[in-house]
């Protein structure tokens, strides 16, 4: 057994936690897993005790910590897959780096709006005006990639873009929003991977709910 462990929240709503779980297993890095899970009396304390900014993901690599998904995934790569992580393809690289950054510091309103819930369809969801325009230019950069890489990931083959980008896609199915066909048979691959059938039956198994994350079906 190796000395990395990945701290994680709630798989049922951790977009960032799944990011670099989907990493490290779909690549078959051994690792422990803690799990705290958010919004309980006890998450602050638990926060402490294993994240430098009370946050998760973080990777614990033997003394080191290392925090914030991005971060992680490029650690990952870096230490653990010789690169393989991201195309051997310099362009397609770049063009990955770019589509994670954007997701990174963007995306607010489909992030506020849409909140990752892997338990959930939810019905009858209307975005509204700033949802819909981040939904527009999320299915351009996500068809852009899939042209430029011929797919079926992202970038050709699994990458950290696809795991940065998994939320999305379960987002896309939970609120039923219409995709492109490119778009669409990307999120059906990924959904066929056991890495993430396997987070999202854990996922199923959670029995916290968290009213904040919980948007009401309508209709
Ligand atoms: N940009 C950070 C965001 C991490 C983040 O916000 N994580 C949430 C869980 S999804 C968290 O730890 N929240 C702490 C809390 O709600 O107490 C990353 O990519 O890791």
């Amino acid at each position: 057994m190796n000395n990395l462990t990945l701290v994680i929240a709630n798989k049922n709503y951790s977009s960032w936690s799944l990011r670099a779980w989907l990493l490290m297993t779909q690549f078959k890095v051994n690792f422990q897993e803690v799990r705290i899970p958010l919004d309980t009396p006890d998450t602050p304390a638990l926060m402490d005790t294993h994240s430098p900014n009370r946050r998760v993901p973080v990777l614990k690599i033997g003394k080191l910590s290392v925090w914030d998904s991005l971060a992680i995934c490029e650690t990952v790569n870096e230490r653990f897959l010789q690169g393989a992580g991201w195309p051997s393809n310099p362009d397609l690289r770049a063009i990955g780096r770019s589509a994670c950054a954007e997701m990174h510091s963007a995306f607010g309103a489909l992030r506020q709006t849409m909140p990752m819930n892997c338990r959930r369809v939810v019905s009858g969801f209307t975005p509204d005006t700033a949802t819909q325009a981040d939904i527009e230019r999320m299915l351009a950069l996500l068809t852009a990639c899939l042209t430029q890489s011929d797919g079926p990931f992202l970038l050709g083959r699994f990458s950290i873009a696809d795991a940065f980008f998994a939320p999305v896609a379960i987002r896309l199915r939970g609120y039923r929003i219409e995709t492109p066909e490119l778009v669409t048979a990307w999120i059906d691959q990924l959904f066929d991977l056991p890495a993430l059938q396997a987070w999202l039956d854990d996922a199923g198994n959670e029995t916290e709910t968290i009213d904040a994350e919980e948007v009401p079906d309508r209709g």
